[in-house]
């Protein structure tokens, strides 16, 4: 603690216990702690002033921000959070996981029906799942061709060994499609929110059989806070096909596949086998379906599903299975009569 300047005037006879606060500084030498400005602030005369109501990008020391006001932030955030929960309360396509196979089927679907909502969950602060660097911490991503075509479509930069392309980093691919994704005004992400179950109704498409109609998320935060505390209640999100990306198993890994094991509608999971560079993505991308009525499953948690093989760090499969769960949520989507955002049966054709 050597730098930090606060504001507070500190009583030096309050001690950290009696102030309860474990992060307050406590040496002697920190109790007379300056106050700000900081140092590098030559005129005291303008500490405090007000801003004068214009913005002005003067690089000679004049730069001001227009002004603002602490409440104009807070709700600026608050206001479009809380549209954003209202409006995507019943969406079009839920997506579970943004890693590099959710983001490349929310970028699939978003570009191709601009008239969808489509609404991503993920767990994480950061989306991109695993996709921000190669394999073992290194930058370069490599993907087998035919997904090539994916990053030209993209305009990520690569070089062409041939069989496969190297992406230079594989943040410039998750950044370049992130950025896509985010800027798609039918996207909605929600990050630092946990998928935590699925919302199971009896499918009006076949009597006796139950479909997935959405999820069941939270804070992510409030998740993990489960096991301090009792159960706090979710928010939920219907759509009539939901698309789950939650990666192989980890922490928070695989979480729809095991919800179904769990919840009766599959048996059990084939668990993901180990690795074959050669067969796995292949695998991936063609087995990426339907896997119970209103559920899509694509990307490393299918190899869960499957008992399919790893493919180590090759992203091609990841990138071609988001694709094809997209032309799969598209097609069932337009199979369905939906009324008030749930599925009431199907499509009737003339
Ligand atoms: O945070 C997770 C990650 O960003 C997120 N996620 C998992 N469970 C979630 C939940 N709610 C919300 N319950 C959840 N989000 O899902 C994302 C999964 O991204 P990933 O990069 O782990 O999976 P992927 O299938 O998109 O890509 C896998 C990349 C791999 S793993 C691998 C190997 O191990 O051999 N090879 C490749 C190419």
């Amino acid at each position: 603690m050597t730098s930090f300047k606060s504001t507070m005037q500190f009583d030096p006879s309050e001690t950290v216990a009696t102030k309860g606060l474990g992060m307050l500084p406590s040496s002697a030498e920190n109790r007379n702690l300056p106050i700000s400005p900081p140092a590098s602030v030559k005129d005291d005369a303008e500490v405090g002033k007000e801003p004068s109501g214009v913005s002005c990008e003067d690089w000679s020391g004049k730069y001001s921000f227009a002004p603002i006001k602490e409440h104009h932030v807070a709700r600026a955030m608050t206001k479009r959070y809380g549209d954003d929960l209202y409006r995507t309360a019943v969406s079009d396509v839920i997506i579970v996981g943004c890693g590099s196979a959710g983001l490349s089927c929310a970028y699939s679907i978003a570009r191709e029906r601009p008239d969808l909502k489509v609404t991503i969950l993920e767990a994480g602060v950061a989306p991109g799942g695993g996709a921000w660097l190669g394999g073992q911490l290194m930058s370069a991503m490599v993907v087998r061709k035919p997904a090539d075509n994916f990053l030209r479509e993209l305009g990520v930069p690569f070089e062409d060994e041939g069989d496969y392309v190297v992406v230079k980093h594989a943040a410039l691919f998750t950044s370049t499609i992130l950025s896509k994704v985010l800027s798609f005004p039918n996207v909605k992400l929600y990050n630092a929110t946990a998928v935590e179950d699925l919302i199971t109704v009896k499918d009006p498409l076949k009597s006796g059989n139950l479909r997935v109609a959405g999820v069941v998320s939270n804070w992510t935060l409030v998740t993990l806070a489960h096991g301090l505390q009792s159960c706090m209640d979710p928010q939920t999100i219907t759509a009539p096909v939901v698309c789950s990306f939650a990666g192989h198993d980890g922490p928070f890994g695989a979480f729809s596949v095991k919800r179904l094991v769990a919840t009766g509608m599959v048996d059990k999971l084939g668990d993901m086998r180990g690795l074959n560079m050669r067969c796995a993505e292949d695998c991936i991308v063609n087995a990426t379906r339907e896997v119970v009525p209103g559920l899509i499953v694509g990307g490393m948690e299918l190899s869960e599903l499957d008992g399919a093989n790893r493919m180590g760090a090759s992203f091609g499969g990841m990138l071609a299975s988001g694709q094809k769960a997209a032309r799969e949520a598209i097609k069932l989507y337009q199979s369905y009569d939906i009324v008030d955002g749930e599925v009431a049966g199907g499509k009737v054709t003339a």
